[in-house]
Formats: structure tokens, C-alpha cells, sequence
């Protein structure tokens, strides 16, 4: 989970064994999990995301001579050494995309990148919803920022990963995830206004209040290079060309009623227009009532936000339905999805109290229904992108 200095120091070590010797740094990024603000991000609208204690740590080197060498503790084979020169847009399907993608992002942008040796080992679950893939970006241009003095912040770190992501490994997300990665910070929810990506650091400690969050990883892997999420985007911005404005987040939730009205017999792009317009407006909800003490108020929030990804974006599952209406009717304040969707993690927030009693619950019926056995644990706001070693 998070990293221990025993960590830290066999990541370093292994990097010695690997490279022959001592890494110039260890880094550490880690996964999130979003609260609330879902397929908002690249309709310019509002998220949410806190920071996971599960990371992936990357010792890092330069090296001046145009190569690149990636090895990964989590995936099966050797170093692989690529030259800079060769780096193109969707010239690689593997893990090494996204780590040699930030590479070709940062040089493409300007920065003097000269080449690295780079040893990774994650503990964010992958395939999950729980961002592993920016986790992965995050570390690896943060690494080379403070290696190579570029001096770049976390959000123009987050945005030059993003530029990884949709261009050369072709995955159309929006920059929730890498900000969320490099941004956010132990103890708080980060409210992001993705269109200017203002932020504003939320406290947000469950346990003082004697609540918990739960995410429950249904174990459906998904993937975001496949077409769905590709499919919602561009009917996102077909809706926000029909009504004539640069993005859905400029349809105030006081409109949305003429609005809908004006896209006559689109009933695709009218549930997508619907579920976003009003999901920005349950993420401004959220942060009212964190900041007004009605935390226990945001599980209702949390269901309807469910209910809007499950029926007017059509992005839940039958896995992530059953943990939410297990959740629900075993005592949990509330439930969603969260993430991209067609799997991966649902959250629940609940009194402490009932922690054990909705687990078993959601345990249960997966095995009732069976489905492979989830992966319940608790969500502690964790700390962003940092050097730690
Ligand atoms: C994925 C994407 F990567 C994010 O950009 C965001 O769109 C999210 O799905 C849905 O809110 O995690």
C-alpha cells in the first residue's frame, strides 16, 4: 500500500541488481478513487477524486544517450530498452506506453529528455478503476521533472499525461485521473474545476466522523481503449454541438429542461446531456455539504449519481448494481460506480459501525449471484505525487 521505507529500499535495490547501480531518486504516485463528478472530466464540468494509499513507485536515473529502459516487478519479462527516437503515437500496445508515452509527451512539449533508466512496482490493483494507468504516467513525469529540473507543476505534469494517454496510447480519457495522481493531498477530496483546472483541497477525514469508505473492486476488468467510453465522449459532444455550446458544462442545471427539450427525437444524446448536467450539479451538492458538516447527507447524493451512470449513461454492470443495492439494503448511507465504468470499483460510505456487517453482505450475495469474489477495503484520503526516496 502505501510506501514503507522497506519499500522504498527494495524498489531501490532492485533497481541496483537491475542497472548496476544505485537510482538517483524514488518516486511514488498514487491510484484514486472518485467521490463523485463521473464522465464530467472532458465535458469541462467538476470532479472529485481523493487519493488512494496504493501506489506505484519508480527509481529513476537519467541517462544521456537517447535510450529509454523500462522494467515493471508486476508484469512477466526483462528491461526493455527503447530508443527516443523511435517513441511514435500508438506504436505500442503494452504496459511500456504509458511510461515511454510520457517520455515522447515531455520531449514533444519542449523539455530536454535524454533518456532514463526506470524500475516500477505498483500496488494499485489493476484494471480496477482505481487509475494504475495514471499512477503509472504520474510517477514516471514527475521522476523526470525533478531529474532533468524542467520545473513543471502538477497540473502541467497531469496535462502533459493526459497528452500521453490520448495520443500515443490512444486512450480518449479525460484529466481527472493524472490531476487527481500528481494534485491531491493526504486528509482531503480535491474539488477540480477540469476546465481551468482550478482546485480547491476539501477536508474530508470519515473516520473523525465515524463513517468509512468502502471500495469494492467486483473484480470486471475494463479497459479504457475499448470503444465505450469512446462512444460516450463523442455522443457528449454531439450534444454539447446541438445545443451550441463549447462543452456540457456550460448547460447551467437551471436549463437543462429546455435544453433536453431542444434535442427532439435524440434520446442518446438527451440521457448523456441529462447525466452530466446533473452530475456536475451533485458534485457542487457534495461540496456543500463537506463544507457545511452534512457528510453523512452526501451517501443520497452518492446513489443518485449511481442511478444516473446506471440509466441515462448506461456505463454500470450487473456486478456493480448488486453491490450498490446490497450496500443499500444492509444499512450503507450510500453507493455508486466509480470511474469509467463496464467494471472495475464501486464505493459505499457507511457508519463505522455497520463496516463489517455490508461487507459480508456484498460478500455474500457475490457469492449467491456467482460472481468471483470482490475486493473490499476501506479508502483513507492519502497524499499525491512525491519524491521518496
Ligand atoms: C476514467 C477516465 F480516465 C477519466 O478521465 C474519467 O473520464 C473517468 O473515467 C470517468 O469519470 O477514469
Amino acid at each position: 500500500m502505501g510506501e514503507t521505507t522497506a519499500h522504498v529500499a527494495s524498489v531501490a535495490e532492485r533497481f541496483e541488481e537491475l542497472y548496476g547501480a544505485a537510482p538517483e531518486g524514488v518516486w511514488s504516485a498514487p491510484g484514486r478513487v472518485n467521490l463523485i463528478g463521473e464522465h464530467t472530466d472532458y465535458n469541462d464540468g467538476f470532479v472529485m477524486p481523493f487519493a488512494l494509499p496504493h501506489a506505484t513507485v519508480a527509481a529513476v536515473s537519467r541517462r544521456t544517450d537517447g535510450v529509454l529502459r523500462l522494467h515493471s516487478e508486476d508484469v512477466e519479462g526483462g528491461v526493455v530498452e527503447l530508443p527516443l527516437t523511435g517513441l511514435a503515437p500508438e506504436s505500442d500496445r503494452t504496459w511500456t506506453a504509458y511510461p515511454a508515452g510520457v517520455v515522447w509527451a515531455l520531449r514533444e512539449a519542449g523539455h530536454a529528455v535524454t533518456g532514463a533508466d526506470v524500475h516500477l512496482a505498483s500496488t494499485v490493483p489493476t484494471g480496477a478503476g482505481l487509475s494504475s494507468s495514471a499512477a503509472l504516467e504520474v510517477v514516471t513525469a514527475l521522476a523526470l521533472n525533478d531529474l532533468f529540473g524542467l520545473g513543471l507543476k502538477g497540473w502541467q505534469l497531469a496535462r502533459l499525461c493526459q497528452r500521453a494517454e490520448n495520443v500515443y496510447v490512444g486512450a480518449p480519457t479525460g484529466i481527472m485521473d493524472q490531476t487527481a495522481s500528481a494534485c491531491c493531498q493526504e486528509g482531503h477530496a480535491l474539488f477540480l474545476d477540469t476546465r481551468d483546472l482550478s482546485q480547491k483541497q476539501i477536508p474530508f477525514d470519515l473516520a473523525a466522523e465515524g463513517m468509512r469508505l468502502l471500495v469494492v473492486d467486483t473484480r470486471v476488468k475494463h479497459s479504457h481503449s475499448e470503444g465505450e467510453y469512446g462512444k460516450r465522449r463523442a455522443g457528449c459532444e454531439k450534444g454539447a454541438a446541438l445545443l451550441g455550446v463549447d462543452a456540457l458544462r456550460d448547460i447551467a442545471y437551471d436549463d437543462l429542461d429546455a435544453a433536453l427539450a431542444r434535442l427532439g427525437d435524440e434520446e442518446e444524446v438527451r440521457r448523456l446531456v441529462r447525466h452530466v448536467v446533473t452530475e456536475d450539479q451533485r458534485v457542487e451538492k457534495v461540496v456543500a455539504l463537506l463544507e457545511s458538516g452534512g457528510t453523512r447527507s452526501i451517501g443520497e447524493v452518492l446513489t443518485e449519481g449511481h442511478a444516473s451512470l446506471r440509466d441515462d449513461f448506461r456505463i454500470s454492470c450487473p456486478e456493480l448494481d448488486l453491490v450498490v443495492e446490497t450496500a443499500l439494503s444492509s444499512g450503507a448511507l450510500g453507493a455508486r460506480m466509480t470511474g469509467g465504468g463496464f467494471g472495475g470499483s464501486a464505493i459505499v460510505l457507511v457508519e463505522a459501525a455497520d463496516e463489517e456487517t455490508v461487507t459480508k453482505a456484498v460478500e455474500e450475495a457475490f457469492a449467491a449471484a456467482d460472481f468471483t469474489a470482490p475486493r473490499v477495503f476501506t479508502a483513507v484520503p492519502s497524499a499525491g505525487a512525491r519524491r521518496v526516496g
